[in-house]
This record gives structure tokens, C-alpha cells and sequence, in this order.
């Protein structure tokens, strides 16, 4: 007899989970259900990107005489109609786009929330079959109800987030979210395509033996992250040292190994780079509300917590360290004992 084989769906966590907001009126759990049907259509598109060469290269013509879209526009476009569909969404900003995208429907006018995200992180490892991922962080307007959003609903902390979270797109399609109960990961069943609870109240190990950063950089670290770069090479049995050194080059893929497993990934400011290359909005804000919802920290490097940044503009960098909290400690220690005027 077949094993009985009972998952327990997104949508279903999501309407338990709205629950313990009894005032609220399901909105938010309306909202991250979009994003699962967007992010559902996406992982179909990026698991045919292999086939491109049989069915025709991005950028090519195809049999209609209908030119291909790359990806990373397919899935912005995709996830802006996702937002916008949903009447509960007044506006959105997307790392592939310069300016926000106001919706002024009549029911968008009345939405509560703003997203930001990054439609495909890491598009560029798409062409050799590596891990993507799609980025996102949901924040409750700041404008009246009724009226155009506008960019002040966009320059929010990120303690401001009302959820945020990731699909990666990888051996496994995941979604990982929070909306401040925790952080919990369902992964793709494509054989019901439904997102199935596997990682309920995720908890990254509060020490780890990664360290994930693109040493290719090392001369134009700043001498604390040079220093701690050593130190996790250094032998030393009572601290489980040397640490492996693990790189993706795709923030989601990094971050997601490094939450299960413990570790830290750190993008440094950089000769040239003075604010490293991550964006606040899309990028750094939804994944330091993830690590902080697992146990784990997210900073700047030099002591100010990415969530309590205030955004000045919308695809402002900041240098992001986060994992698991002693050795975000830790390298924030080194940061200090080392300081320099590295970055011109
Ligand atoms: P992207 O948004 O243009 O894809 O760039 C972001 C990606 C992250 O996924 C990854 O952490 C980082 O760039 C890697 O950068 P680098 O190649 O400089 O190490
Ligand atoms: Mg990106």
C-alpha cells in the first residue's frame, strides 16, 4: 500500500498563521500567497533555462518570430503582475528597475502594502545551472489609504518590514518567510505543485564552520575582514578552526546553506566599493529580518544592525555581514580591533 502522504501547504500555514493577528483582515496572508503563485511560475521558466539552446538562446528569435526574454525581465514582469493583480499592493520596487512602480487602480489605491525585491539574485549563474533565487520584502504604506504611494512608503527600516523572505530556485524550489513568528521554509512538491511545509521555526546554529565571501576581493577588504578572513583559517581545535570556505556568488543559495547549517557571509565594503555591493532595500533588509528570526544577526560590519538603517535612496549598498551570531560577533570584533581607511 502506497505511505500516506499528508503535506501541509503554504496556503494552510498561512491561514493558521493569520490567526495570531485576529484584527487583521487576511490581507498580508493574501499577499504571500500571490508570491507563491508567481514564484511557482518563475521556477517552471528557470528550470527550462537549461533547454535554451534546443528551444532557442535568450535574445534569439523564436519559431513565432517572437524575440525571448532574458529571465531576470521575465521574472520582474512576472512578479509585477503577481503584486499588482493582487488589489492589495500600491506600489512596488524592483532591483531591475530605476524609479518605483505606483499602481493607481482604483482597488491598488486602496492597498496596504508596498514590496520591494530582487526578481532573480545571481541571474548571471543561470547559464551554468547554479542556484538563483528571488528576493522580497513587504512593508506596510506610510501614505494614506486611497491616495498614490509614493517613495516615502518605500525609505522604511527594515524593523518596519511587515514579512519578507526568498525563493530559491535550486535542486529544490524553497520558499523561506517570515512575518515576525519565526522563520519557516516549505519546499515545491511539483509532482501537486504545492509549496509543502519542510523547516518549521528554523533556527540557525548560533556558531557554524562556514565562511562565505569572495576572497577574489581580499586586497581591497578592509583590514578587519583580512584579519578575520585569518582567523578562520587558522588551526584550532577548541573553536572548531579552520573553518571551510563556501561561494556561491548567489546571495539566496549562500544564505540559505549558511542558515541551515551555520556559518557567516559577509559582502565587505571594498577599495572603490565604500558601501560593498548588496542592496539595502532588496537584498540585505529581507534576508537580516530572516537571520534574525532564526536567531542569527545581520550587520553592517561596524556595529549598526541592517534592519535599523534608514534608507536614503532606493538602490542605496550597504556592506552586509550575517549568519550566525557569534561569528557575526566575532567579525564585528575584528572589525573594531582593526580599524583603517581602506576604502577611498
Ligand atoms: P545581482 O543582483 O546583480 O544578481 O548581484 C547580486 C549577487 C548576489 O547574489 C551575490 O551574493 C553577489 O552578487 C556576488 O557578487 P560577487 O560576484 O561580487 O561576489
Ligand atoms: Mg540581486
Amino acid at each position: 500500500m502506497p505511505t500516506k502522504y499528508q503535506p501541509i501547504t503554504l496556503n494552510e500555514v498561512i491561514i493558521q498563521e493569520q490567526s495570531a493577528f485576529p484584527y487583521a483582515k487576511g490581507e498580508l496572508s493574501r499577499l504571500l500567497s500571490h508570491i507563491g503563485i508567481a514564484a511557482k511560475i518563475v521556477h517552471r521558466e528557470v528550470n527550462k533555462a537549461g533547454l535554451v539552446d534546443i528551444l532557442g538562446a535568450a535574445g534569439s528569435t523564436n519559431i513565432q518570430g517572437e524575440g525571448q526574454q532574458k529571465l531576470d525581465v521575465f521574472a520582474n514582469e512576472q512578479f509585477i503582475a503577481a503584486m499588482k493583480s493582487s488589489g492589495i499592493v500600491c506600489g512596488i520596487a524592483s532591483e531591475e528597475d530605476d524609479e518605483i512602480v505606483i499602481f493607481d487602480d482604483e482597488l491598488s489605491l486602496d492597498g496596504k502594502y508596498v514590496v520591494c525585491f530582487d526578481p532573480l539574485d545571481g541571474s548571471s549563474n543561470i547559464d551554468v545551472n547554479v542556484s538563483v533565487g528571488t528576493i522580497f520584502s513587504i512593508y506596510r504604506r506610510i501614505t494614506p489609504v486611497g491616495l498614490k504611494a509614493d517613495i516615502s512608503d518605500f525609505m522604511q527600516e527594515g524593523t518596519k518590514q511587515a514579512a519578507a523572505g526568498y525563493i530559491i530556485y535550486g535542486s529544490s524550489t524553497m520558499m523561506v518567510y517570515t512575518t515576525g513568528l519565526g522563520t519557516t521554509g516549505f519546499t515545491l512538491d511539483p509532482s501537486i505543485g504545492e509549496f509543502c511545509l519542510s523547516n518549521k521555526f528554523m533556527k540557525t546554529p548560533e556558531n557554524g564552520k562556514l565562511y562565505s565571501i569572495n576572497e577574489g576581493n581580499y586586497i581591497k577588504f578592509p583590514m578587519g575582514v583580512k584579519k578575520y578572513i585569518k582567523y578562520c583559517q587558522e588551526h584550532d581545535p577548541d573553536t572548531n578552526r579552520p573553518y571551510s570556505s563556501r561561494y556561491i556568488g548567489s546571495l539566496v543559495a549562500d544564505f540559505h546553506r549558511n542558515l541551515l547549517k551555520g556559518g557567516i557571509f559577509i559582502y565587505p565594503r571594498t577599495n572603490g566599493n565604500p558601501n560593498g555591493k548588496l542592496r539595502l532595500l532588496y537584498e540585505c533588509n529581507p534576508v537580516a529580518f530572516l537571520a534574525e528570526q532564526a536567531g542569527g544577526l545581520a550587520t553592517d560590519g561596524n556595529g549598526t544592525r541592517i534592519l535599523e538603517i534608514q534608507p536614503t535612496s532606493l538602490h542605496q549598498r550597504v556592506p552586509l555581514f550575517t549568519g550566525s551570531r557569534k561569528m557575526v560577533e566575532k567579525a564585528e570584533e575584528f572589525m573594531r580591533t582593526f580599524p583603517d581607511e581602506c576604502c577611498e
